[in-house]
């Protein structure tokens, strides 16, 4: 057991230490106005400063967009019908802050709404779990405070993923602790931004089962 427990240490270091952050696909989603009168898909997510390409390929039925009042600020355009309606269009919007953006048909109303969600850059962090240690058997729901969880694709005991987890906002997050033999290892975050990075507050212990 004492040299399982020493390669998960070694193992858990080394697999902080090499975590490759991937590339951040710069790949703009693509929104369209539907026949059926929809935006597909409904909700997209960029990061901040992000683009978002907009088409209507109904061919036949005129769409544009209408800004809700409210959002972050005002995207910049160019050509996408902006309040008017037309056919056959295909355009892009940039959307310079963060945050959550509404926006519904010209031609369609409300009935036909869409949203933006725009979001930090930068990678999560971890600043807290609680509780920080709990049965190899797993199955402890770990609350995890840092920052930039929103998006969260992954949560990892060591190299293992959680049970299940929840983002319960952009510094929140309830994950589920896997079985892991006894020992100590780094929790991470993933988000399309990165990786948290290793620190003695990600942390967590694996128990003995008592005897
Ligand atoms: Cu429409």
């Amino acid at each position: 057991m004492r040299t399982r427990k020493r390669y998960l240490l070694l193992a858990g270091v080394l697999g902080a230490a090499f975590v490759v952050v991937p590339a951040i696909a710069e790949s703009s989603p693509t929104v369209s106005g539907t026949e059926s009168l929809m935006w597909v898909p409904p909700e997209v997510t960029v990061a901040s400063g992000g683009t978002v390409n907009f088409q209507d390929t109904s061919k036949s039925v005129p769409h544009g967009v209408v800004w809700e009042a409210g959002n972050p600020s005002t995207p910049t355009c160019s050509g996408v019908p902006v309040n008017k309606g037309e056919t056959s269009w295909k355009g892009t919007c940039t959307f310079a802050n963060a945050g959550t953006y509404r926006y519904f048909c010209f031609v369609h109303g409300k009935a036909m709404s869409g949203r933006v969600n725009v979001g930090s850059t930068a990678p999560p962090t971890i600043k807290k779990l609680s509780p920080k240690k709990g049965p190899a058997a797993g199955g402890t729901s770990v609350t995890i405070t840092g920052t930039n969880f929103t998006g969260a694709t992954a949560v990892r005991f060591g190299s293992t993923a959680a049970t299940s987890f929840a983002v319960n906002s952009a510094t929140s997050i309830t994950a589920v602790s896997p079985a892991e033999p006894p020992g100590l290892v780094e929790v991470t975050v993933t988000t399309s931004n990165g990786i948290s990075g290793a620190s003695p507050k990600d942390r967590f212990t694996f128990k003995k089962p008592r005897k």
